[in-house]
């Protein structure tokens, strides 16, 4: 028999072909004590396959079995009764000669086309939940993106590190960071790899880039937090000006949606989250910060200049929407109010920043800009934010050994995957999710 390694290749063969395969019960029909029709299922794909009174035992045998249990299955391809109209189930249906049991399932709480509408009851059962052909698609699509963002960093010269995740200083803010017991000593998960990704340009590296694990610990019950999300991160020397980042982060996302929107899965991942035509342009807007706070004001909005709220961004991206017609765009020139410590001011006027958000659907997926390179201004930036040279020495250091001007950013990567595919929550782009509510007690 033909050895086939995914159901879906059943497809391609012609009626009469033997074959042998492997696949779970889906689901069993018994129309009577001697006819049992299974629909046999792998990683995206099912098959109808049918066994007849001739095979009196095995029928016996299999009809005892629950569903899930994992098969190999022999058989022959014929036509099917009537035409299959599913996109995940093959057209020929499968004249079943013999079939081993590989592993018995047990306890399957729901079908797996029928997971419960609560997302956490969903999610105690993730295993189950993952074998949906939709989430198949969805983290096929998320390794896609970060594909993407390894192949057009790569083009360009970055190198890829992995920087240490126990640290001794918060990156970002105080706030938010899981503190480790080391060894007695004091330590924290790295909350981005922001000082780290800086101290490889300091160490003359030029263009570097990470993905992986970021840890806050913010108590967001949101749908757009998690306590460990997935960071695509870059770091670059600059020649001119930080839009040389603007400018690598649009190529990538530009790859990313024409790679993504023609990758088939988005069609089966379409058929559980229905999902928007997304838009963009292009040439992608870049929108200075005080325009959209005016967008908004003559929108009826009060926004004040140090930030936006997350309202005033929804409602910006709609508003970005109607007069571009797009559904990404960069909104440029942060008030230094809202950016960390490192951000580099406009040196025209210091109430402004080099730093950048990108968004999707009014939602952001990024944060970047220019750093402060000059060791002098970083010590009274940090001292005025009340930040501690403790635990920072070494990253301080390679300011005092001359770092160059640098820019940089980061991406969650479950958010490009939520929102550009309107998934509704970051949690079902995460394999096995974290947040607050997480872990047993
Ligand atoms: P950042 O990249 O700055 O971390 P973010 O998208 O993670 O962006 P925050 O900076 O944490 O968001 O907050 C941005 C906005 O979201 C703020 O206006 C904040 O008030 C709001 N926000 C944060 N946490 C919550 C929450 N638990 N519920 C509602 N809104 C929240
Ligand atoms: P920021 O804090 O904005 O910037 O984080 C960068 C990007 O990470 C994603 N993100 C999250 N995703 C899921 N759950 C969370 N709790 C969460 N928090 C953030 C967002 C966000 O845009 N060091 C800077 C980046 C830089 O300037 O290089 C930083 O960490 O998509």
């Amino acid at each position: 028999p033909y050895e086939l390694n995914t159901i879906a290749e059943l497809d391609k063969l012609p009626i009469g072909t033997e074959v042998t395969f492997r696949g779970r019960i889906h689901t069993q029909r018994q129309l009577s004590k001697a006819l049992d029709f299974l629909l046999l299922r792998d990683q995206t794909f099912s098959v109808q396959g049918v066994l007849s009174r001739e095979n009196m035992d095995m029928v016996q045998w299999v009809q005892k079995l629950p569903a899930e249990s994992l098969l190999q299955v022999n058989g022959v391809l014929k036509e099917p009764p009537e035409p299959v109209r599913s996109a995940t189930i093959s057209h020929a249906e499968v004249d079943i000669h013999g079939l081993w049991l590989v592993n018995p399932a047990q306890n399957a709480p729901f079908s797996v086309y029928r997971p419960p509408e609560a997302l956490r009851s969903r999610m105690q059962s993730r295993i189950l939940d993952l074998r949906h052909p939709a989430n198949q698609a969805l983290f096929r699509i998320r390794s896609m993106v970060s594909r993407q963002f390894r192949d057009t960093l790569e083009k360009y010269g970055f190198v890829e590190i992995n920087t240490p995740k126990l640290q001794p200083a918060a990156t970002e803010s105080g706030a938010s960071v899981f503190k480790v017991n080391y060894f007695g000593r004091k330590a924290f998960l790295a909350q981005s790899p922001q000082l780290a990704k800086q101290m490889a340009i300091s160490s003359d590296f030029g263009r570097v880039y990470e993905i992986g694990p970021v840890f806050r610990a913010e108590n967001s019950n949101t749908h757009r937090h998690l306590t460990e999300y997935t960071g695509l991160d870059l770091e670059m020397a600059i020649e001119h000006d930080y839009h040389e980042v603007i400018e690598l982060l649009d190529e990538f996302l530009k790859n990313v949606f024409k790679a993504v929107y023609a990758m088939p899965e988005v069609e089966v991942l379409k058929q559980r989250w229905p999902s928007k035509e997304f838009k963009y342009l292009d040439e992608t807007l870049i929108l200075d910060f005080r325009d959209a706070l005016q967008m908004l004001r003559d929108d009826g909005r009060d926004v004040a200049e140090e930030d936006l709220s997350t309202p005033d961004e929804i409602r910006l991206g709609e508003l970005v929407r109607e007069k571009y017609n797009t559904d990404y765009y960069v909104l440029d020139r942060f008030p230094t109010n809202a950016r960390p410590f490192y951000t580099h001011k406009d040196p025209e006027d210091p109430r402004w920043t080099r730093s950048f958000d990108i968004f999707i659907r009014g939602q952001e997926i990024c944060s970047g800009g220019q750093r402060i390179h000059d060791a002098g201004e970083l010590r009274a930036n940090m001292s005025a934010a009340g930040i501690a040279e403790e635990g920072m020495e070494e990253y301080l250091a390679g300011f005092d050994l001359g770092a160059p001007p640098h820019a940089g950013a980061g991406l969650g990567l479950e958010r490009i995957v939520t929102w550009m595919l309107e998934l509704g929550d970051v949690r079902n782009a995460s394999l096995f999710y974290r947040d607050p509510k997480s872990l047993p007690d």
